[in-house]
């Protein structure tokens, strides 16, 4: 069975969460907390001793993006990873933000008020102020990011802007964002999480 290394308030674990979950694949998650991520154990799965982590039987991945990747191609290929030359570079685009812009924003801002670590304060809130306003008006002209239907961007990107609130950014002033995250709270299946729960409607 599928294993995945997180912890409950990880966005980077919940995209692979959320993936599962809406692939009704079977899996166990297997709690990661710092200091289990410190033990020798688990170091000697994966070098940057980082989660999520996730083992497909003699298949190890380290990487919220890559896993994403790799789900889709073994089991919504197409659907989920793009039909076209044109789908696959604009998802590209998008898990490219999701580890550049989002980490280093957002959620960047997040481990500050969260976790208490130590940041880059005016960096993080500098690269936030820049990314924004580029997916508000994106999606204030969509339903979803890449297509008309879900794919892995919207799973690479939404967590830590759903937990916005958390980095001390108010959805408020980013309509269509906040539209977005809570479309995706609403898919069937959608997992909770700690700061993002389901939405009305959702089961
Ligand atoms: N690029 C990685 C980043 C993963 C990451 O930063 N994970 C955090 C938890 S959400 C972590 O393990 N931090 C501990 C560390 O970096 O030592 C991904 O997208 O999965």
């Amino acid at each position: 069975m599928i294993q995945l290394h997180g912890t409950p308030r990880s966005g980077n674990t919940h995209k692979v969460r959320m993936a599962l979950t809406f692939l009704g694949l079977p899996w166990n998650e297997q709690p990661t907390d710092a200091a289990a991520r410190k033990s020798d154990a688990f170091r000697a799965l994966t070098p940057m001793a980082q989660i999520p982590f996730f083992i497909d039987g003699d298949f190890h991945l380290r990487d919220s993006q890559a896993i994403l990747a790799y789900l889709a191609a073994r089991h919504r290929p197409g659907d989920w990873d793009g039909y076209t030359a044109e789908e696959r570079g604009e998802i590209g685009v998008w898990l490219s933000h999701a580890a550049n812009e989002i980490a280093n924003g957002p959620a960047t801002l997040r481990l500050a008020r969260q976790f208490d670590i130590l940041i880059a304060e005016a960096h993080a809130q500098a690269v936030t102020a820049r990314f924004l306003p580029v997916i508000e008006a994106h999606l204030a002209q969509r339903r979803w990011l890449v297509g008309d239907r879900l794919t892995i961007a919207d799973l690479a990107v939404s967590p830590y802007l759903a937990l916005a609130g958390e980095a001390d950014i108010d959805l408020a002033d980013w309509p269509a964002i906040g539209e977005w995250t809570d479309r995706i709270a609403a898919l069937p299946g959608f997992p909770a999480m700690p700061g993002w729960p389901a939405a009305k409607g959702a089961d």
